[in-house]
Order: C-alpha cells, then structure tokens, then sequence
C-alpha cells in the first residue's frame, strides 16, 4: 500500500509563489516543508527511501576526512562555535599547519579509505596572503586522488577563482540556521553574507557544500525554515552537511536541551525529499548518536558521513567503528 501524500496544494511546483524580494520561484513553500516534517514517521521514512533509491545507491556512503589547518582564534561570535575567541572553551590556537603536516594527514584518510579531504581554518574571511599556502595544500590533496574540500569562511569573487585554480572541488559554507533564528545564535556576520559567499563560490565553478546546525534551541518550524532555504538556492546545494549541535563547554549554547534523535531524522528525510540529488551528510554529532540512530539516518536518506577521530576540534567515532557500522548495515564506502 502507498504511504499517504502531502496535499496537492503543498507540494514543490514550479509555478509556487515568488519569493519577496526576488525573481526566483519559491520551489519549497515553508508549509510544504511542515507539512513533511509533520508526516508520521513511517510516512515520511518511506516517502525519503522512495526519493533516495530513485537517485543514488541506497547502500553507498561518500567519506569525507576533516583536518583543522588553522585553529581557534576567530573574531566571530557564532554561539555554538568552540574556536570563537570570544567564548572561554578549551580549544588551544593553533597557526597555519605546515603544508607536509596536512599532506601526511591526506596520505593517512586516503589510506583510511576516505574519498574527500576537507581543510577547515577558523577565519572570518581569510585574506588574500592566507590563501597562498591554502591553495598549496589543494593542489598537494588533489594529486594524491582525493576530492579536495574546504571551508575558510567568507569569500571575494577573486578569492574563489583562486582556490578553483589550485584544484579546489568543493567549498563548505553553511547557512547555519533559518533565517529567523540566525541573529540568535551570530551577531557578527549577516545571513546575506553568507548567500554572497555561496554566490562567489558557484560563479568560480566550485561545487557548493552547504548545510547547518539543529538542536541549537530552534523551534520545528525553524528547522523547516532552514530546510526550505537550503532547498531553495538555485540551484542547490550539491552537497548538504546536517549537523546536530556538538555541545562544548564555554560556548553559549553549552546546555541547550538535547534534540530529539528522532527529529534529527526527520530533519535528514526532509533534507533528502527536498534536495534529491545533493548528497545528504550526516555530519557532527555522530559521537552522541547510538548506532541505532545512524542507521536511521541513513535510511532516511543520508549518503555522507565525516569519517576520521576528529571532527574540527571535536571527537568523532572511530574509523574503526564506522568501518564496522558500514558492514553490519551492509552498506559501503563510495
Ligand atoms: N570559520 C569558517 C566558517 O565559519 O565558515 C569555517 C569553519 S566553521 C567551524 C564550519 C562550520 O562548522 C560552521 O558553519 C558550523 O556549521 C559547524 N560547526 C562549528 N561548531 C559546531 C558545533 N559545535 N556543532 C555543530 N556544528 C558546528
Ligand atoms: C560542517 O558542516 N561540519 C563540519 C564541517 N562542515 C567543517 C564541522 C563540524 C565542527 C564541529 C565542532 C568542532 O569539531 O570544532
Ligand atoms: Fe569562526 Fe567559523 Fe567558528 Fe564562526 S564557526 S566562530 S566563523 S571558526
């Protein structure tokens, strides 16, 4: 028997309403995007399966290794962030890391089994001289066979097309939350610089990883909100991290009541249904979440994981574990 619909009136139609302000149709009005999350479990689980195994392998996981380059030290407030100076947490500063430091940690995720190497630095905005180094270490990634990925905050144009020519494949900037939560959680960049960023990173020809957080304290229709948006950019994103908040001691949101496990898969399922050909990651958090949970999580839909003992500056679960929660699902890395 066919699981129920969401009504005719709510679905995604390419004649929906135009957003204010803009010329672009509205592909995922924000009750369309309730109305799914508002779908009983089963329902939703099963629409998100039908969605997943008509696009993608629904036993392949893409691996994505992290790697810190540049810690700590940043200007921004961003509530839930352990590397803001502002928030008294335990990270220690670490400058740029040598380049061959980085390239050995490539060397050791692609002998892991990693497929993507993703470099984080914890800028507001790297300057021009900061991305020299950056683009070295591209270029060495990328020659080593790994998909190269980064996330450096905001970006010029120029600064883009820099980083497409050292070999960049994929630029990480989340929009974090909806747009009617973000000045709770940031005060000190605005959500229409980071639309610009993703606009200077799709120009420069870099593909878009793009995503958020929950569990920050946002309300459901807020974590819809976020969905729509993500869904909406035109086009979207093609790879879409949904993170859970990691709670660190020192940050603001230290003690925000835990989510739900199952509204974080809920949140996967409508990521999938709305965006279905971006890859879908379920991304930090992992380290919190019972096996049980992760296999949820992929059943809703999620293709994508961080894989590696360390996130930016946080713990992961074993390479190890992962290895064997992959297998036990029958399920493997792609
Ligand atoms: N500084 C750059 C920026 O903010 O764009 C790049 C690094 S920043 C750490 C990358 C992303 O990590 C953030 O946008 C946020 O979504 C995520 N993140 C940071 N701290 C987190 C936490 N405690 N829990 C979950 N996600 C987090
Ligand atoms: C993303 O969406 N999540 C990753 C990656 N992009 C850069 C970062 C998660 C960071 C979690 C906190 C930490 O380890 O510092
Ligand atoms: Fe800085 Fe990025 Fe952390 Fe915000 S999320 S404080 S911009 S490192």
């Amino acid at each position: 028997m066919n699981a129920p619909q969401i009504p005719t009136s709510l679905q995604h139609s390419t004649d929906a309403p135009r957003q204010a302000g803009t010329n672009k149709a509205a592909r995922w009005p924000l009750a369309a995007v309730e109305a799914l999350f508002a779908l009983p479990f089963a329902d939703l689980l099963w629409q998100a399966q039908q969605v997943h195994r008509t696009h993608w392998n629904p036993l392949g996981v893409q691996l994505s290794t992290l790697l810190s380059v540049k810690t700590g030290g940043c200007p921004e407030d961003c509530g839930y962030c352990p590397q803001s100076i502002r928030h008294p947490t335990a990270v220690a500063n670490q400058p740029m890391l040598p380049l061959e430091e980085v390239l050995a940690a490539a060397r050791r995720a692609k002998d892991a089994g990693a497929g993507r190497f993703c470099m984080g630095a914890a800028f507001r905005a790297p300057k021009d001289r900061d991305l020299e180094p950056i683009a070295e270490m591209i270029a060495g990634v990328r020659a080593m066979g790994l998909e190269t990925c980064a996330t450096l905050g905001m970006l010029k144009p120029g600064q883009a097309r820099r980083l497409k020519d050292a070999g960049l494949d994929f630029y990480n900037h989340n929009l974090d939350s909806a747009p009617d939560f973000y000045g709770e959680i940031i005060t000190t960049r605005e959500y229409q610089d980071r639309l610009d960023t993703l606009d200077a990173v799709r120009a420069a020809g870099i593909n878009v990883c793009c995503g958020g957080i929950v569990g920050m304290g946002e309300s459901a229709s807020q974590r819809a909100g976020l969905v729509a948006t993500l869904a909406n950019l035109d086009p979207a994103p093609e790879s879409v991290p949904i993170n859970l908040l990691v709670q660190v001691e020192g940050t603001p949101l230290h003690g925000r009541e835990a989510l739900d496990p199952l509204e974080f898969v809920r949140t996967i399922a409508v990521a999938r249904i709305t965006m279905p050909h971006s890859r879908v990651r379920l991304s930090a958090g992992r380290q919190s979440m019972s096996d049980a949970v992760q296999a949820l999580c992929f059943l809703a839909g999620a293709n994508s994981i961080f894989y590696g003992e360390q996130l930016l500056t946080t713990p992961n679960p074993e390479a190890d574990h992962d290895r064997a929660l992959l297998e036990k699902l029958g399920m493997h890395a792609e």
